[in-house]
């Protein structure tokens, strides 16, 4: 059935609008299908997030509470130590979470800001974890030495459609994004690289963003769709919420153009009922952000998810 969708039209934003239009239940059967053919629909990758440079951050990113353009009530803290990260990266492997992934507020990183974060990442690995970092835009050189390090995967969202990209962020451009990740793989790191939705976007700009993670090539490894998280303060709190079964939708569409990457349920779980879960992992969802914080807003507690696990049947990879 997922013959039906070649390479060239899963690129297309026409073509992909024409799945987000299908009846729901043949969008589910399709998304369904092909999770089946490339993974086991039972089993569930968990990350676990850690903030270690918080706030303050020059970029203008109108959903973003660390941005110093809004007054979001989040405290600026400097590096974190690196025996705070260790002992927050132990508790997430022995609550089961396979990755690690270490945060920070910065447009990019300074060579000075990379050096405690290349010890973090040797450390995190040598527990016996994936490491995965979002540091920002990386420069010449910054990803290799990350590699280096000992790390596995580096986020770099796109984060929204090029066409809507302006309306949202104002301190860098599309082409920045996409040049980070370039280098990213360049490194030979595996490519983190997703978006937010519920930012008021249009449908088509929906269709739009998974466009262009499914023209990169390689397709990124890992695709986290954010739902947006709405915090006082930022630009985009009060933004009309997203329907939950269009937020579903674009699940099962993610699934479709990305058949072989991880389709992280990222921000917005808190906010999200079990039922509505249920249905992004029916949808072709297999990761998630475990643990009872993102950056610096709330996910569910971990027994909460540990619950929802065993309702579901679910298994952690
Ligand atoms: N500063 C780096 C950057 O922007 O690439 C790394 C950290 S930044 C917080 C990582 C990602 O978090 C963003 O690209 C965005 O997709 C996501 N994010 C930030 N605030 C969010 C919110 N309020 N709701 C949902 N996702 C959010
Ligand atoms: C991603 O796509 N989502 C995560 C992670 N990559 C870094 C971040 C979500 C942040 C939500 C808002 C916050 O907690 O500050
Ligand atoms: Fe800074 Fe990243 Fe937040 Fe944008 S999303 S303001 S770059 S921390």
């Amino acid at each position: 059935m997922n013959d039906m969708i070649q390479p060239a039209a899963r690129q297309s934003v026409a073509a992909i609008e024409v799945l987000f239009a299908l009846p729901f239940a043949d969008l589910m059967f399709r998304a369904q299908t092909v999770h089946r053919e490339h993974f086991d629909p039972n089993r569930v990758q968990l990350s676990t997030l850690l903030s270690i440079k918080t706030g303050g951050c020059s970029e203008d990113c109108g959903y973003c509470p660390q941005s110093v353009h809004y007054d979001a009530g989040v405290e600026k803290q400097g590096m974190l130590d690196i025996d705070d990260v260790l002992k927050a990266a132990k508790a997430a492997k022995d609550a089961g979470a396979s990755r690690f992934c270490m945060g920070a507020a910065w447009r990019g990183p300074k060579q000075h800001d990379l050096e405690p974060v290349l010890d973090m990442v040797r450390e995190v690995k040598a527990l016996g974890l994936e490491t995965c970092a979002t540091l920002g835009m990386l420069k010449d050189g910054q990803a290799e030495q990350l590699k280096e390090a000992g790390l596995d995967y580096y986020n770099h969202n796109l984060d929204t459609s090029p066409e809507f990209y302006g309306e949202i962020i104002t301190t860098r451009d599309y082409q920045d994004r996409l040049d980070t990740l370039e280098r990213v793989r360049q490194a030979d790191l595996h490519v983190c690289c997703g978006g937010i939705v519920g930012m008021g976007e249009s449908r088509t700009q929906r269709a739009g963003l998974i466009a262009q993670l499914a023209s990169l090539d390689p397709q990124p490894e890992s695709v986290p769709i954010n739902l947006l998280v709405q915090v006082e303060g930022t630009p985009l709190a009060g933004t009309e919420t997203l329907d939950p079964l269009e937020f579903v939708r674009t699940i099962a569409v993610a699934r479709l153009c990305l058949p072989k990457s991880f389709v992280r349920l990222s921000a917005g779980r808190q906010q999200m009922s079990d039922a509505v879960q249920a249905l992004c992992f029916l949808a072709g969802a297999n990761s998630i952000f475990y643990g009872d914080k993102l950056l610096t807003t709330g996910n569910p507690e971990w027994e909460r998810d540990q619950r929802l696990f065993d309702t579901l049947g679910l298994t952690p990879l």
